[in-house]
């Protein structure tokens, strides 16, 4: 049998083309590129219940450690909780763990122009880790479909100076009892 030459071309680039399909998921199931399973870490919650869980029922930030802090957010119709009504405050050079669930609908939690997001799914808590070199502000939006206000879904993280963001967060803790 004669293969012209044209067709084993045509053969050989469509192999390479299924090899390389092949290896674009084999790369993005893997932990390279530093994708997760959203409950791979984060831990299951009520939604029913949100209002009274420890972390959640008062969503915020939370001093962890040596500039190390602890993120909870809830996003609901359509608002970013904190976030929306009042930018969420994390200090320079801090690394900031986010917990994200979502209390109605699946909704998405994007910093916009970085490699932070996630989907904040009901009853699921997705975690994940960031370092904040620069003071500034950053965009948060909502990207996925959840509803009739979608669009307006977004909401701020400002990346205060420590001494800015700590004499803040002490207010904070004398105002809820430093049960922040
Ligand atoms: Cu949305």
């Amino acid at each position: 049998m004669e293969i012209h030459t044209y067709e084993k071309v045509w053969l050989a680039l469509s192999l390479v083309l299924i090899v390389g399909f092949i290896a674009t998921i084999a790369y993005g199931a893997s932990a390279g590129p530093g994708i997760d399973m959203i409950d791979d870490k984060g831990g299951t919650v009520d939604p029913a219940t949100l209002d009274e869980h420890p972390k959640f029922g008062d969503p915020g930030i939370e001093k962890t450690g040596e500039n190390q802090y602890d993120v909870y957010v809830v996003a609901r119709q359509f608002v970013f909780e904190p976030g929306t009504s009042e930018p969420l405050r994390v200090p320079e050079g801090s690394t900031v763990t986010f917990h994200v669930t979502a209390a109605d609908v699946i909704h998405g939690f994007e910093v916009v122009g970085t490699n932070a997001n996630t989907m904040a799914i009901p009853g699921q808590v997705a975690e994940f880790t960031v370092e904040f070199d620069e003071a500034g502000e950053y965009g948060i939006l909502c990207n996925e479909y959840c509803g009739s206000g979608h669009h307006v879904m977004e909401g701020t993280i400002l990346v205060m100076e420590q001494s800015e963001f700590d004499s803040w967060y002490e207010q904070q803790e004398q105002q809820t009892g430093g049960e922040n």
